[in-house]
């Protein structure tokens, strides 16, 4: 599998990752279009766009069967955010092997109970699980994987839950020591300084995942320059960047008539390509008579 083996060989090269959150193939190919290494396979982006709380009421199945849809449409390896794992160390074994079986490249397992609590809530209840339970769900995530190129990064939320940076490194060390292939630490701190803290005291082998979300000034510069971190995840920005653009569009219809946002929406000829139109018409030629 191609797309494994291309994640795999770009964590080891200097140059950092990009990988852009999708929740829908259409978003998804649009983010290939624009040049992003990756894709990130949200489960916030998802659950939003099923108008929910990304709080594990989205099930595997609902993701899965998106995952499916998005590897189907674009070539780009893709980074499946798996929550918590959908349940336990036993639970993880299916997890692993049907996410590597829809076509993707990694998975992000987070340290969290099921169901668990999104990350960037100002005072969301976080409950970690002991770091042993959480190690023999890497070490399930790891030995049932079938191709060896298949990424399992573990999720720390030690910073998240309020439980600093000592409790982060040493949860960051044995996960490393169960298998794990690199870590993603996450902060909601609005300044870079908890996760710039982090990474430079990080003495552990395997490269770290960040996502800034909640610190945007980071630049990709200075993450390079940190050079601990292999992959930048762009978490939630497709389901901010159509949620704005539908909320002003809406109202500029409303208000102004549907003349006045025909500049800022995208064409249909540019939806058509999104389609596939083009191979629909060459298909249309060689079988319709
Ligand atoms: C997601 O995009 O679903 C994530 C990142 O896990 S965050 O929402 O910041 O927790
Ligand atoms: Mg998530």
């Amino acid at each position: 599998m191609q797309h494994l083996q291309s994640l795999r060989k770009k964590i080891t090269q200097k140059k950092v990752i990009q990988a852009m959150g999708c929740h829908s193939p259409l978003s998804a190919k649009v983010a290939e279009k624009a040049g992003f290494d990756a894709l990130w396979a949200s489960g916030f982006e998802l659950s939003a766009m099923y108008g929910l709380p990304d709080m594990s009421m989205i099930t595997m199945t609902q993701h899965l069967d998106m995952l499916r849809a998005i590897a189907s449409e674009t070539q780009i390896p893709i980074i499946a955010d798996i929550d918590t794992g959908y349940g336990n160390a036993i639970n993880v074994i299916h997890t692993i092997i049907s996410y590597e079986q829809a076509g993707a490249s990694a998975v992000v397992m987070e340290d969290k109970h099921f169901p668990k609590v999104t990350s960037l809530l100002e005072g969301g209840r976080q409950h970690l699980l002991p770091i042993e339970e959480f190690q023999g769900k890497i070490e399930a995530a790891c030995a049932n994987r079938i191709n060896p190129d298949f990424l399992i990064i573990a999720r720390v939320e030690a910073l998240i839950a309020g439980l600093g940076e000592a409790e982060a490194l040493k949860r960051a060390m044995a996960y490393e020591a169960a298998g794990a292939d690199l870590i993603l630490i996450h902060s909601k701190q609005k300044s870079p300084q908890e996760i710039i803290n982090f990474t430079n005291a990080w003495q552990g082998n395997i490269p770290l995942v960040i996502v800034p979300t909640a610190y945007p000034e980071l630049t990709l510069a200075e993450i390079q320059a940190l050079q601990k971190i292999a992959i930048v995840i762009y978490g939630n920005h497709a389901i901010r960047a159509c949620t704005a653009a539908m909320q002003s569009t809406f109202q500029k219809i409303l208000k102004q008539g549907m003349l006045s946002v025909e500049k800022d929406i995208a064409s249909v000829k540019e939806i058509f390509e999104l389609q596939n139109m083009d191979w629909v018409k060459v298909n249309e030629k060689q079988y319709l008579r």
